[in-house]
């Protein structure tokens, strides 16, 4: 059950182990005796080790018997951390995307739901969150069927007084970068957010003017409108009452898939042109979208068409309006109906915060966010989600190799090696590969990839060839970097970064766009002027005086991520490592190499052969007279 016990610690020993246990249905493993570490191999199949018995069996393990491992065990981990360290606990969970993290997550939120459950409710408030933000953040993608595109840090928090003490007092979820391109297109076989099939299917969709899913341009065109396994039907059920348990009235539900609609029909939305090419405007055939689009929004038809066909610029102070090109105003529209969903999203997120809301007492963090993703086109949203994955693994390697190797209660200023030089004991450091320097290369000051493409939303007349040109120059001889390369008459907007899960070409195509993501101020105003008031709270109006410096999409979410693991710095953290056994999704077959390169890419290797080698309790002897003492 635990690799440190292995008594040869070579890489082939462990990938045999673990393919022997995957074989047995064993897919968790511990590494090291302290439970903080588990591997995690995705079944892709149905396995009885879940619900009520398996949780009560974890919840109250035999005395005197080590624990297996299992998501559910290290939740426990987690809450018994916290009652007795009265430490803030932190869930890390990692692994590429389809790997299992999502699932892990919910096994381990249920777990602490069942464990300190409350008379109040607010438990299964937390659980009925779910499926609510994976109808609207979640989607088939080539790679999992059940793709979340968004990341999230959820934490429980617990009553740490009184009667109460260990109940749980209330969570909060935080949301980070929803991949709102996917409202308007998807690569070929894959979906856009599940709340859109689901709605299309219900007998609501008549009335909101929509069609059947494959009718509709951003729903239908990338070919895949249903997924094996999935009743979209049944689902939307779960979604509309876990949205009455949010508190949400009949108002409200309607209003959420009012503007789920209205992104929908934006996008059916043809534009042609007019007065020689310069103006555009909707095309005859696209009055239905049209009035349906303005109607979901609470707006006038003509203002829509406007909006849409005009944008306002500011020429010497004053305030103009130009017209749009057929593809400027199709480029409107989509912006649009991105700002429409995110706000929309936004707002269910608030929502559900309020209805499960309680942040005192100590508290347990679960992150689950999207998984490091390598696709045919790479792009923003990779660059992004690949740079948190990266993050991660630092704190990951922080924990386990330098924590290990470095300091540790209770003489946190020492290095292990002093600690174990001071004890007379004789200790090798072991190598691992440090992730530092493709940290430096995507996000440091002031010329990593990230902040010269912040730079160059800000630079007039910035583009993605003149970023690209900057950080080619800039970074040519960095390890982790692969510049342009010239291929034939190919466009050289190509360049590979070498991340610690593997090497990845991104196109630099756009990447300045999605990065200053500008919602053009009409389109707001349009919003914030809508008929309904849910809406116009979505979007409230802008002030002029205070719209100073707009943050670019990395910036904000560098501080998300910053803080988010600033205060996962304070935390014990916990990791499931989730590995992807194969890429079909097939039950029962391991392909040997993409799940070594998995588990060496994450330095799981070297993690066995450290926690093997050194001494991760380190209590003081005060500590360890006051826990064992009764032993004697
Ligand atoms: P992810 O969260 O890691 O990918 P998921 O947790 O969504 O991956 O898992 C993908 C699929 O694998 C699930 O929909 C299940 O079908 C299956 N699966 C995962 N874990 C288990 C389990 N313990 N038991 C049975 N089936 C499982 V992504 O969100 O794409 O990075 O962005
Ligand atoms: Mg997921």
């Amino acid at each position: 059950d635990d690799l440190v016990m292995l008594e040869q610690l070579d890489a082939p020993l462990i990938a045999h182990c673990l393919q022997k246990r995957y074989a047995a249905d064993k897919i968790y493993t511990w590494v090291g005796a302290d439970h903080s570490v588990l591997i995690s191999i995705n079944p892709f199949k149905h396995l009885p080790i879940y619900g009520q018995y398996f949780l009560e069996r974890f919840a109250a393990p035999a005395p005197n018997r080590d624990v297996e491992p299992h998501t559910y065990a290290l939740a426990r981990r987690a809450f018994r951390g916290m009652m007795d360290a009265r430490r803030d606990q932190a869930i890390l969970i990692s692994g590429e995307s389809g790997a299992g993290k999502t699932e892990a997550t919910k096994q381990c939120l249920h777990f602490l739901a069942d464990a300190a459950g409350t008379k109040s409710g607010v438990e299964q408030r937390i659980l009925q969150a779910n499926p609510i933000l994976e109808a609207f953040g979640n989607a088939k993608t080539v790679r999992n069927d059940n793709s979340s595109r968004f990341g999230r840090w959820m934490e429980v928090h617990f009553e740490s007084s009184g009667r109460v003490e260990g109940q749980i007092a209330g969570a909060f979820v935080e949301s980070y970068l929803l991949e709102k391109s996917r409202v308007v297109a998807q690569a070929a076989g894959e979906r856009s957010f599940h709340i859109f099939y689901q709605l299309c299917s219900s007998p609501r969709a008549a009335g909101l003017g929509l069609r059947p899913a494959s009718e509709h341009r951003s729903l239908g065109r990338a070919g895949c409108t249903a997924i094996r396994g999935v009743d979209d039907v049944a689902d939307f059920e779960a979604v509309l009452s876990s949205l009455a348990a949010m508190g949400l009235g009949d108002d409200e539900v309607g209003w959420a898939l009012r503007l789920c609609a209205a992104s929908v029909h934006l996008c059916d939305l043809d534009f042609e042109p007019c007065d020689g090419g310069d103006g555009s405007r909707v095309a005859a055939g696209s009055a239905t979208p049209l009035a349906a689009a303005a109607e979901c929004l609470g707006v006038a038809t003509s203002a829509l068409s406007a909006a849409l066909v005009e944008r306002a610029v500011v020429v010497r102070g004053e305030a103009q309006r130009i017209r749009n090109t057929a593809g400027k105003a199709e480029e409107a529209s989509a912006a649009l109906a991105k700002a429409a969903y995110a706000g929309l999203f936004r707002d269910l997120v608030r929502r559900i915060n309020a209805a499960c809301g309680g942040e005192r007492g100590r508290l347990i963090g679960v992150l689950d966010i999207f998984g490091f993703e390598i696709f045919e086109a790479n792009s923003f949203e990779q660059l992004c989600i690949n740079f948190a994955n990266e993050r991660l693994q630092r704190t990951f390697c922080e924990h386990t190799f330098e924590n290990e190797q470095a300091s540790a209660a209770p003489r946190p200023h020492l290095p292990a090696q002093a600690v174990y030089a001071d004890e007379g004991i004789a200790y090798d450091n072991v190598p691992y590969i440090d992730n530092a320097p493709v940290l430096a290369l995507l996000a440091e000051r002031p010329f990593g990839l990230l902040n010269l493409l912040d730079e160059e939303v800000r630079v007039p007349q910035g583009s993605d060839a003149k970023w690209l040109e900057k950080v080619s120059q800039r970074h040519a001889d960095h390890p982790a970097f692969g510049a342009p390369k010239q291929q034939g008459k190919a466009r050289r907007d190509f360049f590979c970064v070498r991340h610690y899960a593997g090497e990845v070409r991104y196109s630099a195509d756009g990447l300045v766009e999605k990065n200053a993501d500008r919602l053009s101020r009409g389109l707001y105003d349009l919003l914030s002027g809508s008929s309904c008031g849910l809406t116009r709270a979505c979007f409230p109006p802008k002030d002029d005086a205070i719209a100073g410096r707009v943050r670019t999409v990395g910036e904000e979410w560098r501080s998300q991520l910053g803080g988010l693991m600033q205060k996962v710095g304070r935390m014990s953290p916990l990791f499931i490592r989730c590995v992807k056994p194969n890429q079909h999704k097939r039950p029962g077959l391991v392909e040997s190499k993409a799940t070594i390169d998995q588990l060496s890419c994450a330095g799981l290797f070297e993690a066995v052969r450290i926690r093997a080698t050194g001494f991760p309790f380190r209590h003081s002897h005060a500590e360890f007279a006051r826990r064992y003492r009764w032993i004697a």
